[in-house]
Parts: structure tokens; C-alpha cells; sequence
């Protein structure tokens, strides 16, 4: 199973901004193909997406760079090497760039060779990806959380919130959560409709209306599950990417600029305890920002006994980071991005380390998205039990719905956790 050509071209993503495709083949004849996410509420520290910067092309935005080191630098590096080897391949891919945020050779450059490694490894052996990657142990089907309602820097809406999400707990299998969760997005829809919003989508496929204040939102979602005929909070919860990194002034005060005010970390504590108590919230992500950790410590000790407090900016699925805030009891569960950290090998192990101190793991797709359902094996493989893969609409999202369908059908004693997720 050696590897005799690494290649990358540039190819569109949901955006239609440029990103990189990664082929690996093997001497078996085996092809292994993968392509990069990207983000538009980036952390601080996250790895480094290559850009070009030529404003001839694309804005700037162009990955020819990032994908000449795949051509050569990074083909050169692993030719011969064996394409089962993740954790090798994945250590050369970290070795040629030298800096500890592959700001060299570039993350996308990185990931999309590193996921096409394994894609290829696993249709070798002919295996599914997420058997490959998991073994017996993956059966679990994640519990997704759907962006439905879209603010913050991915629409152009005056709701400062970027996630209003529902997550489907109160069902025994996968597909019947997701029939659900399409049947509250289309009655939510018709509520908006009825009441004169838009119902344009922003890019995660959810509705960007906008809406007087940040808890509107939550009250039009709890009318479109009671209208589509389910159980506010018991067969479908409320979870939010707050993603306060975009809105945080740099006095460290949080301007939220739909409800023209500005609140300090304790008084944002305080909004979301209030939140909590009225709605039937079960997780909070980024609820203060990646530079906060003194608001994150106020929040965990306030409120991490009662709801799922994640760190998306905050950790960016970095162990270094995530075990500080393991050091310091911050937050109780992390958002698991490959792109923010350059490798697979690197993400599982981030996964690891949030599970043996029982940190809740959410594998998550980028706002930038492509047809790639990558995300959707690797979830069931690692036993994530939470997925986070916006809305049901945009193919690019449900690109990783229909495979999770896929998977469930084919494994023969899939389980999904729904409401034990949270026990
Ligand atoms: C987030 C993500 C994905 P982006 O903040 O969690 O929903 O957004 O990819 O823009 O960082
Ligand atoms: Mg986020």
C-alpha cells in the first residue's frame, strides 16, 4: 500500500471561494480524494490556511500556492511511504512544515492530503471510511445539531447569535431524528413566512431573518417544532454557537449591536443563566471569547452543571489549548474542526484527550463547506455522539446528512444516543 502520487488542484467551495482538493494514489492503483473546509468566524489561534493574497485571482483568496506544496514538497516527503500509516504520514506532514501551526506548507495543504491518506487506505482495503477509522468500536450514529436559524457573521441580519440550532434528542435512530429536525426547518419556514420575514438562507442553510433580539429567534423555533407536531425540549432542544470572539470589543465588553447594548462577561453569565432557565437550551458554544478565560471560568462554574458548554475559538481543537482549559476547568465539552489543526492523526487526538477527562466532543463541518462528507464517517469512527453540520438545506450539509443515513443503514446494530447523550 504505498504512496506514488500525491496531487492537489483548486476547486470551489459553498461559497464559491477557491479551496483545495487533495489525490493520493497508492501502488495498488487506489485513489484516496478529499476536500478542505473553511471558516469565516475563525480562531486566533487556529492553523493557517494558505491564501495566496494575488487580487488578480479570486480576490486574493486563490490556493495555488498551498496546492504546489502538495505537488511537490509534500509529494516528495511521502512517496513510498505506507498509506495505512496515518499517524507517520501525518508526522512528515507536521516535520516539512517546521512551525507548530503550518503556517509553511499551509493547514488546508496538510489536511487535504492528510484525509485523502486515509480515504485511500481504507478503499484499499475496502473497507468504509469510518470502519477503517474506528473498527468495531464505531456504531454510534451522532446526535446533529442543525443550524436553522443563521446570524452573526454568516448572514447579513441583525441577530448577533451566529447559531440558533435544534438538536433532535427524543428519537431512537438517525434518519428519524433528521425527518424531524426537516420538518421543523420547513414549519419554521412558514411561520417566518406568515409573519413577513425573509426567508432567505444564510451559509449554513439556515433562515436569516432579522429579528428584534437575540431570543426571538429561540421563540420562533419552539413554535415551528410545537407546529410541526413535537415536544418542545423533550423530542427536539435548543443549542447555540454564540460565537462571541466576533462581537467582543476591545475593552473585553460584548457588544451586542442588535439590541444596542454592551454587557460585561459576568452581566453575558447572567443572559445566558436567565436564557436557560426560560428555554430549553442544552448547549451554549463560544459563549464568551477565546481570549475570556476568566468569563469562561465564571460561566463553567455557574452554569457547566446544567448545560453543554463548548469551545470552538476557545480550544480550536488544539490539546495544548483544550488541556489548559482541562488545567483550569474551563468548559465541558469541545468543537472538533480537522481544519483547525492541520491533521486527522491530530484531531483524534484532541478527541482523546476531551474524552478521558469526559469533555463532550462535537465533529463540525466550517461554514465554508464543499460535497465532501468526510466529517460524517469520521464522527461515527471516533464516537463523537454529537455532530454539528448545519441545516436541512444546502447540499454541501446535507451532503454529511445522507451519508450519516448511509451509514446507519449499513451498520447492523447502530445505535443513536438522542436523549442519553445527555444522562
Ligand atoms: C463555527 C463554524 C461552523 P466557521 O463557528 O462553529 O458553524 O463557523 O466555520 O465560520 O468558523
Ligand atoms: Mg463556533
Amino acid at each position: 500500500m504505498k504512496i506514488v502520487r500525491v496531487n492537489a488542484y483548486e476547486v470551489m467551495d459553498s461559497r464559491g471561494n477557491p479551496t483545495l482538493k487533495a489525490v493520493v494514489e497508492l501502488n495498488d492503483g487506489t485513489i484516496g480524494e478529499a476536500i478542505v473546509p473553511s471558516g469565516a468566524s475563525t480562531g486566533k489561534r487556529e492553523a493557517v490556511e494558505l491564501r495566496d493574497g494575488d487580487q488578480k485571482r479570486y480576490g486574493g483568496k486563490g490556493v495555488l500556492n498551498a496546492c504546489k506544496n502538495v505537488n511537490v514538497r509534500i509529494q516528495e516527503s511521502l512517496i513510498g511511504l505506507c498509506g495505512m500509516e496515518q499517524g507517520r504520514i501525518d508526522d512528515e506532514l507536521i516535520k516539512l512544515d517546521g512551525t507548530h501551526n503550518f503556517s509553511n506548507i499551509g493547514a488546508n495543504a496538510a489536511l487535504g492530503v492528510s484525509m485523502a491518506v486515509a480515504r485511500a487506505a481504507a478503499k484499499s482495503l475496502n473497507l468504509p471510511l469510518y470502519r477503517y477509522l474506528g473498527g468495531a468500536q464505531a456504531f454510534n450514529l451522532p446526535v446533529p445539531m442543525l443550524n436553522i436559524i443563521n446570524g452573526g457573521s454568516h448572514a447579513d441580519n441583525t441577530v448577533d447569535f451566529q447559531e440558533y440550532m435544534i438538536m433532535p434528542i427524543g428519537f431512537d435512530c438517525f434518519s428519524e431524528a433528521l425527518r424531524a429536525s426537516a420538518e421543523v426547518y420547513h414549519a419554521l419556514k412558514k411561520i417566518l413566512h406568515s409573519s413577513k420575514h425573509i426567508t432567505s438562507i444564510g451559509d449554513e442553510g439556515g433562515f436569516a431573518p432579522n429579528l428584534a433580539n437575540n431570543t426571538e429567534p429561540i421563540e420562533m423555533i419552539l413554535r415551528a417544532i410545537e407546529a410541526a407536531g413535537y415536544q418542545v425540549g423533550t423530542d427536539l432542544a435548543i443549542a447555540l454557537d454564540v460565537a462571541s470572539s466576533e462581537f467582543v470589543q476591545d475593552d473585553g465588553r460584548y457588544h451586542l449591536a442588535g439590541e444596542n447594548r454592551t454587557l460585561s462577561n459576568e452581566e453575558m453569565v447572567d443572559y445566558y443563566a436567565k436564557m436557560i432557565e426560560k428555554y430549553p437550551i442544552v448547549s451554549i458554544e463560544d459563549g464568551l471569547s477565546e481570549d475570556d478565560w476568566e468569563g469562561w471560568g465564571i460561566l463553567t462554574r455557574r452554569l457547566g452543571n446544567r448545560v453543554q458548554l463548548v469551545g470552538d475559538d476557545l480550544f480550536v481543537t488544539n490539546t495544548q489549548i483544550l488541556q489548559e482549559g482541562i488545567n483550569q476547568g474551563i468548559a465541558n465539552a469541545i468543537l472538533i474542526k480537522p481544519n483547525q489543526i492541520g491533521t486527522i492523526s491530530q484531531t483524534i487526538e484532541a478527541i482523546s484527550l476531551a474524552k478521558r477527562h469526559r469533555y463532550r466532543c462535537i465533529m463540525s463541518h466550517r461554514s465554508g463547506e464543499s460535497e465532501d462528507s468526510f466529517i460524517a464517517d469520521f464522527a461515527v469512527a471516533l464516537n463523537t455522539g454529537e455532530i454539528k453540520t448545519g441545516s436541512t438545506a444546502r447540499s454541501e450539509r446535507i451532503a454529511k446528512y445522507n451519508r450519516l443515513i448511509e451509514i446507519e443503514r449499513e451498520i447492523s446494530r447502530s445505535e443513536y444516543l438522542g436523549i442519553k447523550l445527555f444522562k
